[in-house]
């Protein structure tokens, strides 16, 4: 199948802020991305008497004091003197000394303690660092703005605003308390090649590879080359005149892998722009798709090259086998058909150099596209902040994991009042051949994938020996239960829009960056976490529900809420009229997003 599909592109650019990020190009000095690290220290020790009576109770039955009495006793027979005691928690309660204890001094005398028969247990007061977090201005929540809302601490309940709902991808500043990421480590971005950006850290760029063999296509006038580039990959009314562009539609410039690797891997830290997951690891930019999409044949090579194999060209020539194999390749495309022989085999290969695949559902409200389909690839869906599938996502058993894709206002009868403002990445500005650097709000399973390919990372820079299968064990036990609601139906082909996700339809669970960690850092013992399922019920979800579900059975809005577009036919036409109408709304949010007062 020739004509592959690029799942949706954003195409917006944000004026404003092109313009000031391509003031600060000049590439900034490496720095360390973690803060200087102090002495771990404990403000005393908290500690739990056997039998003590919750604060509430004693306060009600007049017993703090005695409570307070109770434990000076212990601390006596301890041989221990306490400054202050105070309550803390339910029952427990906080001794502090006349000093701030050491890491080493607070273990000595929370084993004093612990060894009185009356302590049912003791722990250190300890300080907790502060977390790594990003200086990337536009990584924060900022008056106007939901900034990089997906990277944020999971908080919120149902009652408040979504803007206030921070539901993205949890345990992320988690994960960067543990790692930032490991620079030994390379994850490919298999797309349209990269631009020049001042929020891409060339210094974390292997040279990458170009795999387009088709001149029609390729757009850099000749076949595969050593430029990984991304020339631009709009389509003209002129160029529909040839056969070789049956089914493309016409259509600017993607800068899909641009957008995706920035997701993943933006330099971050660095006070430019945004952040992605992964700040350290290297970069490898291996272009497959052109003008029109992707070709299996060029996909599949370009897979296994990143991974290290050896491949021919098409003179039958060896091509130099790639020094720094990827661990991690994000793959974000598909084809509407089942997987195939070519990918599967390709796939198994890899899995063998323990390099796994990512890939999205797709973005049809439909089947799950390949390669997502195929045995052994980490197939994405995309969810809405609060957890449920997002309109466009795709769905099935063949998926792995669901996290975060953006929800457009602009889709399904629910846009309106469940949305939230995309996914915030580096882009270009250019429509046809590269402009400035730019940054777009982008919705899409396609950038759902990277936020997995970046946690991949960080748990392979943890753990350098997992497997591919622990690779997607952990991803899978790691990742919290999906969510429930009384308010909204569950996915089926019946209900293929907005719905609640199962372990059938949108993989083990939700994304959890810092738990994927926990299992990197020691897989044969991992626990998960004992994880209730959110019960979603806010609002906004029952008054879109008062206007029945979300998309009809066809995944189609049946009252659609912008024109309808008729999209270019073939076996793979739906999905790229889907991702053009998916692209033209990512622009209406960027203008709406650039009206909005400055800071
Ligand atoms: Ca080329
Ligand atoms: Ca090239
Ligand atoms: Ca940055």
């Amino acid at each position: 199948m020739r004509h592959f599909l690029t799942l949706p592109c954003a195409l917006a650019v944000l004026g404003a802020l092109a313009a000031g990020h391509a003031a600060a190009a000049s590439p900034l000095p490496e720095r360390s991305l973690t803060t200087a690290s102090t002495a771990p220290r404990a403000l005393g020790l908290l500690v739990k008497l056997k039998d003590a009576p919750s604060h509430e109770q004693a306060a009600a039955l007049g017993t703090t004091k005695a409570g307070t009495e109770r434990l000076q006793g212990v601390m006596r027979s301890a041989g221990l003197a306490a400054l202050k005691i105070s309550p803390n928690g339910r029952a427990a309660q906080r001794v502090d000394f006349d000093h701030v204890l050491s890491a080493g001094e607070a273990g000595t005398l929370a084993a004093k303690l612990r060894a009185q028969p009356e302590v049912e247990w003791v722990v250190p007061n300890d300080l907790e660092r502060r977390l790594a977090l990003p200086n990337d201005p536009l990584f924060p929540k900022t008056a106007g703005t939901t900034g990089q809302w997906w990277l944020q601490p999971v908080s919120g309940s149902n009652a408040n605003a979504a803007s206030d709902r921070m539901r993205g991808v949890p345990g992320v500043q988690g994960a960067w308390d543990t790692t930032t990421g490991n620079a030994a480590v390379t994850i490919a971005i298999l797309d349209s090649g990269v631009t020049t950006h001042p929020d891409l850290s060339a210094a974390r760029y292997w040279p990458g590879r170009d795999f387009v063999s088709e001149l029609a296509y390729s757009n850099d006038g000749n076949g595969w080359d050593t430029d990984a580039s991304d020339p631009g990959d709009w389509v003209t009314q002129a160029d529909l005149s040839s056969p070789d562009f049956a089914g493309c539609g016409v259509e600017d410039s993607s800068w899909h892998g641009t957008t995706t690797a920035g997701i993943a891997a933006a330099a971050s830290n660095d006070g430019v722009g945004v952040a992605g997951v992964n700040w350290s690891s290297r970069v490898l930019p291996v272009r497959i798709s052109g003008k029109c999409g992707a070709t299996v044949g060029d996909i599949v090579d370009g897979m296994r090259w990143a991974a290290g194999l050896q491949v021919l060209d098409g003179s039958n020539n060896t091509i130099p086998v790639n020094p720094h194999p990827a661990r991690v390749i994000n793959l974000s495309f598909g084809g509407s058909n089942p997987c195939n022989q070519a990918y599967q085999s390709a796939i198994n290969d890899l899995a063998a150099v323990n390099t796994v695949v990512v890939a999205p559902a797709g973005n049809e409200s439909g089947g799950v596209t390949r390669p997502a389909n195929c045995s052994g690839v980490v197939g994405v869906a995309a969810v809405n902040r609060d957890g449920f599938k997002a309109s466009y996502s795709n769905f099935g058993a063949s998926i792995q994991i669901a996290t975060v894709g953006g929800d457009t206002s602009q889709i399904g009868h629910w846009g309106s009042t469940v949305n939230d403002d995309g996914l915030l990445t580096i882009s270009n500005g250019g429509f046809s051949n590269p402009g400035a650097p730019s940054y777009v709000n982008v919705y899409g399973t396609s950038f759902a994938t990277p936020l997995v390919s970046g946690v991949l990372s960080l748990m392979v820079g943890v753990n350098p020996n997992l497997t591919t299968a622990q690779l997607i064990d952990g991803l899978k036990r790691s990742s919290r239960p999906h969510v429930t609601s009384p308010v909204v139906g569950a996915c089926s082909n019946a209900n293929p829009g907005r719905c609640i996700c199962t372990t059938s339809t949108c993989g083990a669970g939700l994304l959890d960056a810092a738990q994927a960690l926990v299992y990197a850092a020691n897989p044969t013992s991992y626990t998960a976490p004992n994880w209730s399922s959110v019960v979603i019920d806010t609002p906004a979800l029952r008054a879109a529900a008062a206007q029945g579900q979300d998309l009809a059975a066809n995944g189609q809005s049946d009252d659609p809420p912008t024109p309808p577009i008729n999209p270019p036919g073939d076996d793979g036409g739906g999905a790229l009229g889907f991702g053009w109408l998916l692209g033209l709304l990512a622009a209406v949010v960027a203008l709406r997003r650039k009206q909005l007062p400055p800071g």
